[in-house]
């Protein structure tokens, strides 16, 4: 390490000292709290994507953002090289510098030993995006990890407001040298608007497109669907509320505020549309509503997606003759609901994993596929799609015995391809893609929900004193400890016909999460809230 870089960090530290007694883990999407309490973690994860990038040879990503969260919050997320999250090897080495403290000399040595162990010379070159969400304290979060970067000769690529998505969008292009996609933002509008155009051109007896209102949870995706809204305005009429101009990021409105209360948002008129969505803070999520003839709120979310998607693609694969080259599977995680689950082993014999929560679980093992399918039930995911896949679509293709049919099928599926977001879950993608496939099938949002019946959910928040005290196991369905608590859990469980409940720890809020199911709404609310009297019982 040299003494410039060591002077430049030592200023850094004194500027934005570490508060006393605090700790913080790399959780489900990165460090994620209050947003006064972060400056000092900028310091260390902007070192740290300086490693990552050295020892990568490629650019890495720093978004600055707390997604879902109040604005209150913010955080910090790293994003490798193809446009993935951070490999989790590497979420050690940030939990190890968020425990050291200010004193130089020890961060020093352990940034000089790290660098040995990763075989970083100090000039061995480095590059940095970072962009940043709309709160008010991202500028300076993402000033602290530009300067911490610079100090170990990183070159920074700025690209300032942007969503979660495009930026992961943009490292896999950076890195990919323009094979996936250019890397500006103008580049990832292009792409995704050309492939929805092509899609909707190219099918016969393509349904006309419903009028969308979107909720933009008064965050970055509003500015950013103001530019598709008009460059697809010949093909979709889009109005766009909750676009910061009045209302607070995420409060009464977003993806997260709608699927966990089940309601519609605030800030939007619900007699006018006959489709509605709602995105998050950062824009990585999507969830889909709509207000039926009884006047009732009617949602769909993740688990929806999945079943959407996995039938769209099932189906064209079909067409293509593909269908028993490729192999197609849906990821899934604990609350998901049983419903969906059940629809798609049973009913469409789709196969389907559970993982922890986190795209970074979901993503990985959707690898295990040639299209991989994957979503939260919160309306987070993507699809991915193997290189063996694209290969046999190209085939088919250029292959002059193929039919018209298999072609056009074939042709529908590269162009969906470019529809998706693959590096990450990404609302504006699986917007786009949504409204494609339904134009396509068809088929209105009801017809969509038609598709099964959900099981009544309920999922709940607890304050408790300190959340690490509960673990879990089974892709967290069951939990570890405190003591009994699952046994407790189990025992009101079985009082339930088709109920089943489960607890786990936010990895990005300071709560932890009950999720209960059970066949009837006032019997998954009764069950939750059992549960979550025991949480609070054994959390004492
Ligand atoms: C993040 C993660 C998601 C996760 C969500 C909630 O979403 O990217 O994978 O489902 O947090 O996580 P937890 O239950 O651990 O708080 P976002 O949209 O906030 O980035």
């Amino acid at each position: 390490m040299t003494h410039i870089a060591k002077e430049k960090l030592a200023t850094l530290l004194m500027e934005y000292p570490k508060p006393a007694g605090i700790v913080m883990g790399y959780g489900t999407a990165g460090f994620r709290a209050r947003a006064d309490t972060l400056p000092w973690i900028m310091i260390r994860i902007g070192i740290l994507a300086a490693f990552r990038s050295k020892v990568k040879r490629a650019c890495v990503g720093a978004m600055i953002t707390a997604s879902h969260n109040p604005e209150y919050d913010n955080g910090v997320k790293l994003i490798d090289p193809y446009g993935e999250m951070l490999e989790q090897a590497w979420e050690v080495y940030a939990n190890n510098l968020s425990v050291l403290d200010d004193d130089i000399h020890i961060l020093s040595d352990y940034l000089e030993n790290l660098m040995n162990q990763l075989n970083i010379q100090a000039n061995d070159e480095g590059i940095v995006a970072i962009a940043y969400d709309t709160r008010q304290s991202s500028p300076l979060l993402a000033s602290i990890v530009k300067r911490a970067a610079q100090a170990f000769y990183t070159t920074i690529m700025d690209f300032e407001l942007m969503t979660t998505p495009q930026l992961h969008y943009a490292v896999r292009c950076y890195n990919d040298n323009g094979t996936y996609g250019h890397y500006t933002e103008a580049g990832y509008f292009d792409k995704l608007c050309t492939a929805f155009q092509n899609l909707i051109e190219m099918t016969p007896n393509i349904q006309r497109f419903e009028p969308l209102a979107i909720d933009a949870a008064n965050g970055i995706g509003a500015m950013k669907l103001a530019y598709m809204r008009q460059t697809l305005a010949k093909y979709i009429h889009i109005e766009i509320f909750n676009d910061g101009t009045r209302g607070h990021l995420n409060e009464k409105c977003g993806a997260d505020y709608v699927k966990l209360y089940q309601k519609a948002p605030d800030g939007i008129p619900l007699t006018n549309y006959s489709k509605y969505c709602s995105i998050d803070g950062d824009a990585d999520r999507l969830i889909y509503f709509f207000i039926d003839k009884n006047n009732q709120f009617r949602l769909l979310d993740g688990d929806r997606f999945s079943v959407l998607f996995a039938s769209f693609l099932a189906m064209k694969l079909k067409e293509a003759k593909l269908a028993d080259d490729v192999k197609i599977g849906v990821i899934q995680t604990a609350y998901a609901n049983g419903r969906s689950t059940d629809y798609l082993v049973n009913k469409m014999h789709v196969p389907v994993a559970c993982v922890p929560t986190g795209v970074k679980h979901l993503h990985h093992k959707a690898l295990d596929y040639d299209i991989g399918v994957y979503f939260e039930a919160n309306g987070h995911g993507t699809v991915i799609f193997s290189s063996e896949l694209k290969s046999k679509i190209k085939m088919v293709l250029e292959d002059p015995k193929r039919t018209v049919e298999e072609r056009l099928a074939a042709n529908q599926i590269r162009a969906f391809i470019n529809i998706i977001n693959e590096t990450v879950g990404d609302a504006i993608a699986d917007l786009l893609a949504t409204e494609v496939i339904l134009s396509i099938l068809h088929l209105n949002l009801e017809g969509w929900l038609n598709l099964y019946d959900d099981l009544p959910q309920r999922q709940l928040k607890v304050a408790v004193r300190d959340r690490t005290m509960i673990q879990t196991t089974d892709a967290e369905r069951r939990c570890v400890t405190p003591p009994h608590l699952q046994d407790c859990i189990d025992e009101l469980v079985s009082k339930y016909p088709s109920g089943r409940a489960f607890v786990r720890p936010s990895g990005t809020e300071d709560i932890v999460r009950v999720y209960a199911e059970a066949l009837t709404q006032q019997e998954a609310d009764d069950l939750a809230d059992k549960v979550r009297v025991v949480v609070e019982q054994l959390t004492k």
